[in-house]
């Protein structure tokens, strides 16, 4: 009976689930997490986020994500109770957009990595970077301005890559680099994605970066699953010699490295290409056809669905990406998830469970109290002076500032994916804030959806467990469906569907043009939203 494991490197914390497959018989052995701010304090990180004095700039440390594989690595094979040797194969999802800039020395020590030294001892010298920009950071405006224009404008780069240009994504980020430190960007000579980055560590070797999270870089020919060399060539020299190879996602990159082998006796399991959280997370959540879509609420929120073709947003707020099945996902994200309900949380004292009666002791609709979320600069829409803003909403009422967070986070979802052209009837839940109860009950009323939870809430990590099992069959010459493989596993539980109020739909319906209007004023100068409020109260009370 093989043994699948799968990691998640997240913005926060490094997770591990291992899951045992026999013929129909299918189970979740064993999961942990090691949170990046509590197991390494030496690295100064805030919710996985290295201080810096300009709120657009977020970076972490690529030597600290190596330093928790280590550990969990050892953790894994000491407390897990499981037999190493039925492992058959790992794979993993890291938080998508983030690079990792190494040098030519990168090569021959990850091939000579000694089992008496820590990991991260012997890596330190591989890095032309010592930092990692990842997926929260905002700073790099110019940069997308500067690629849109040599390539032809944002339609151009959107049909090419699947999304306009933005801020966080790696090409942006990579020229940026090359603006501000030419001769560290000369010095690197590989630039890894945190996900490509990851199984090169547990490869012992340059990993090749796979189509799902290579869409997420505005460098991807998205149709054709190559390197583009037009977004190559705008963005910096000497690009197509310093990126990984793109290769399909059930990739097998080889057997894990003598390392973990011989420190903590793991057998020889194929390693399989990493992908990005999203992508896992649309295997995780069983969305491998089209129709249903998924909403996950970690440390940023996202919508996503499977695609068969690729459709491109026209509004510039939306992506697409590969997804692990060969076809594509269609993605919203928003930075103000879980950060901006714990801000929320933290401004009124109360805890979780006193969040979740004061969303139930609250009404539906807050009285077109609004409030817009933005404790971070915001990718959907872009808004870079971070700050809640507040329209017909008291400050000093906890209770209706609950409320409102979370109708704030849902109508936008709903607003911003309207450009996928889907009806939603149902939505897969996951994410950390999806085990509350109360939250799924406004997404419902909000989307006029069906709500489901999985047993599993990390649906990236056992995304990435389903992933090892898939690229493993694929090895071995099997052909076994994607349903196949998810079956068992990625399926929401029946009995905690949570069905749309027709009442509470028919009012959002009218909220979201409240909340749009306070969003357009807020970030174009539209028209003051209040007469509206005030409509939306003599309605709805
Ligand atoms: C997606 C995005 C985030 C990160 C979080 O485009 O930026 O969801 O992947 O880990």
């Amino acid at each position: 009976m093989p043994i699948y494991l799968g990691f998640d490197s997240s913005t926060q914390s490094l997770t591990v689930i291992a899951i045992e497959v026999e013929g129909a018989g299918r189970r979740v052995l064993y999961e942990k997490s090691l949170r990046f701010d509590e197991s390494f304090p030496a690295y100064g990180t805030k919710n996985g986020v290295l201080p810096h004095e300009d709120p657009l700039v977020a970076r972490s440390s690529p030597q600290m994500w190596a330093e928790a594989l280590d550990m969990l690595m050892g953790l894994f094979a000491k407390e897990s109770g499981i037999d190493l040797s039925r492992i058959a194969a790992v794979s993993g999802s890291g938080q998508q957009h983030g690079s990792v800039y190494l040098n030519a020395a990168a090569a021959d020590t990850l091939g000579s990595l000694d089992p008496s030294r820590p990991l991260v001892e012997q890596i330190r010298g591989i890095f032309s970077r010592q930092n990692s920009p990842i997926w929260m950071d905002s700073s790099t405006s110019e940069q997308c301005a500067e690629i849109t224009e040599a390539v032809g404008g944002e339609g151009v780069l959107a049909l090419l890559t699947g999304s306009r240009a933005f801020e966080r994504f790696t090409g942006p980020q990579i020229r940026k680099y090359y603006d501000q430190d030419a001769v560290g960007y000369e010095e690197t000579s590989r630039i890894h994605l945190v996900s490509s980055y990851m199984a090169s560590l547990l490869a012992g070797k340059h990993a090749p970066i796979e189509p799902g999270d290579g869409a997420g870089m505005n460098l991807m020919d998205l149709a054709r699953k190559r390197w583009a060399a037009a977004a190559l060539q705008a963005t910096a020299p000497d690009l197509d010699r310093k990126l990984p190879e793109l290769r399909e996602s059930s990739h097998d990159v080889g057997p894990l490295a003598p390392y973990w082998v011989k420190k903590y006796g793991f057998p020889p399991a194929r390693v399989i290409a990493w992908t990005g959280d999203n992508p896992s997370s649309l295997i995780g959540v069983g969305l491998v056809r089209q129709g249903r879509m998924a909403i996950s609420l970690g440390t940023s929120d996202t919508l996503f669905g499977f695609m068969a073709k690729p459709r491109i947003d026209p509004s510039g707020v939306g992506h697409v990406f590969g997804s692990p099945t060969g076809d594509f996902m269609s993605l919203i994200c928003f930075k103000n998830g879980s950060l901006a309900r714990e801000a929320i949380r933290r401004e009124y004292a109360m805890s979780w469970a006193e969040f979740s009666k004061a969303l139930d002791a609250t009404a539906p609709g807050n009285s077109g109290g609004i409030l817009l979320p933005w404790f971070e600069p915001e990718i959907t829409p872009t808004v870079h002076e971070p700050g809640a803003r507040r329209y017909e909403l008291d400050p000093g009422d906890g209770p209706a500032n609950v409320r409102a967070v979370i109708e704030a986070q849902m109508l936008s979802t709903s607003i911003h994916s309207q450009w996928m052209g889907v009806t939603i009837d149902t939505i897969h839940a996951t994410g950390g804030a999806s085990r509350n109860r109360e939250i799924l009950r406004v997404m419902a009323d909000v989307h006029g959806a069906s709500v489901y939870q999985f047993e599993v809430g990390n649906s990236a990590c056992l995304g990435a467990a389903l992933r090892a099992y898939h690229g493993d069959t694929v090895a071995r010459g099997e052909k076994v469906p994607w349903e196949t493989i998810v079956q068992g596993f990625a399926e929401p539980m029946a009995e905690s569907r949570i069905d749309p109020i027709p009442s509470h739909v028919e009012m959002y319906g009218e909220l979201k043009r409240v909340y749009s209007a306070c969003e357009s004023h807020a970030t174009r100068g539209g028209d003051d939203p209040r007469p509206l409020i005030e409509a939306f109260r003599k309605r709805f009370g």
